[in-house]
């Protein structure tokens, strides 16, 4: 465990979880595979000091924090207290900060999954850009070399295979947010679905 661990574990499960026996991976299309000379992180958008691109090794190179949480599924199950290890999202803002009027995040995977997120979620210190659980590299189908981490929102805003971060001045749903899954995902409140939404706050679906 990285010497600066942040925890999130629970005593207690969000309402209609239960806990998963066994940590399958899910996700919606085919692993990517890792080629280290082409990957790139982009952080882009609403910056403050322009865009910034990192090679695999500028990223492998960043400290890394530690962080313990539940790992809640919107599907039910929860994966108690993962040991995850990686970047913190600090650490990714020092080194391209949003201007002003960023409102927003999408963090966008490998294929063009996508997931929204308010700046204060992004920004939350158990917010992390995961490289290892436990004393590994994440495996190929968790994530492998990066994934996002929210564990205070259902796991689909914890994009694998993350290859860009773009600030936004105005929200815009993601990949499984414009398919009917809730905008902001919070498993306390179980915001599961779309209709659960206030009419007059989160942008709509069927937005362009
Ligand atoms: N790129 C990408 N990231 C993704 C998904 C996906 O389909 N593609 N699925 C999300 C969902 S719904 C969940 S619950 C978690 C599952 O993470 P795990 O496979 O490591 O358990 O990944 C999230 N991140
Ligand atoms: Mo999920």
């Amino acid at each position: 465990m990285a010497a600066d661990t942040r925890r999130q574990a629970q005593a207690s499960l969000p309402p209609g979880q239960v806990v998963a026996q066994d940590w399958g991976a899910l996700h919606y299309g085919p692993v990517p595979t890792f080629r280290p000379q082409r990957w790139d992180l982009r952080i882009h958008g609403s910056t403050g000091d322009g865009d910034v691109r990192l090679s695999w090794d500028d990223v492998d190179s960043l400290p890394r924090v530690g962080l313990v949480a539940d790992f809640h599924c919107v599907t039910r199950l929860t994966v108690p207290a993962v040991d995850w290890s990686g970047v913190s999202v600090a650490t990714i803002v020092d080194l391209c900060p949003p201007d002003g009027e960023a409102t927003h995040v999408m963090v966008w995977g490998e294929y063009g999954y996508s997931a929204n997120l308010r700046m204060v979620d992004f920004l939350a210190d158990t917010t992390l850009l995961a490289t290892h659980r436990g004393a590994h590299r994440l495996e190929p189908e968790h994530g492998h070399p990066l994934r996002l981490v929210v564990p205070h929102l259902y796991g689909y805003k914890s994009v694998k295979w993350v290859r860009e971060i773009e600030y936004l001045r105005a929200d815009r749903r993601g990949f499984w947010e414009e398919r009917g899954y809730h905008n902001r995902a919070d498993p306390w409140s179980e915001q599961r679905y779309a209709y659960q939404e206030e009419p007059s706050e989160p942008p709509s679906a069927r937005e362009p």
